[in-house]
């Protein structure tokens, strides 16, 4: 029996020379806010670099009582011992990923159309983070933006608890959580960049 967290306010860390506050800083902020889960990603990092980062804040996370998932990064996330582990479709693919990481690790899968929710392997995944909904300069090579209809139905598909995220702001993520699907929202850039990132948090409640 898998395990399952908290996914009602989900930061995703932007790269952190971009989080305004710095990484650490930011998270430990966010958290305040009322952030249940933080996902560790960056496109840009070696590995040594992505360990330094991550430690610290695995260590607040920790004391926090606040899941850690680490994004794309099997090898990473097996070394820290993190809650989760998420993968993009491009990434290790999921059969892979649950077999490194073994069975009580959190997995979680994007999704961005139709074909690829009805492909979500249940037995192996987790959870599915859903978009972008709306559209985002976070994300270089995000796939189009589904809009809210399009998060309706891909939601309403989905067979798993479901987050969606992409250029999610104070309104839109009113208007997300009013469709009474989503089991949480992932945001990066309305926390990382924000002034009072725990008041960015406490917005998106
Ligand atoms: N995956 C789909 S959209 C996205 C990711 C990582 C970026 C979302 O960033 P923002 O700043 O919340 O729009």
């Amino acid at each position: 029996m898998r395990r399952s967290i908290n996914y009602h306010l989900y930061l995703v860390t932007d790269e952190s020379e971009k989080c305004r506050h710095g990484l650490l800083e930011t998270v430990r902020r966010a958290v305040r806010g009322g952030v249940t889960v933080v996902q560790y990603r960056t496109v840009n990092k070696d590995y040594a670099t992505q360990l330094a980062e991550v430690k610290p804040l695995q260590a607040f996370l920790k004391e926090a009582g606040v899941p850690l998932i680490i994004n794309n990064n099997v090898e990473l996330a097996i070394e820290i011992g993190a809650d989760g582990l998420h993968v993009g479709q491009g990434d290790t693919p999921v059969e892979e990923a649950r077999r490194r990481i073994g069975p009580d690790m959190i997995l979680g899968l994007s999704v961005s159309d139709a074909e690829q929710m009805a492909a979500v392997n249940t037995e192996l995944v987790d959870y599915v983070g859903c978009g972008p909904v709306f559209p985002t300069n976070t994300k270089t090579d995000a796939a189009k933006d589904v809009g809210l209809e399009g998060w309706n139905q891909l939601a309403a598909a989905c067979p798993l608890p479901v987050v969606a995220i992409g250029g999610l702001n104070k309104e839109r993520t009113a208007a997300v959580r009013a469709t009474g699907l989503a089991a949480g929202v992932a945001i990066v850039s309305y926390i990382c960049a924000a002034e009072y990132p725990e008041q960015a948090a406490a917005d998106l409640l």
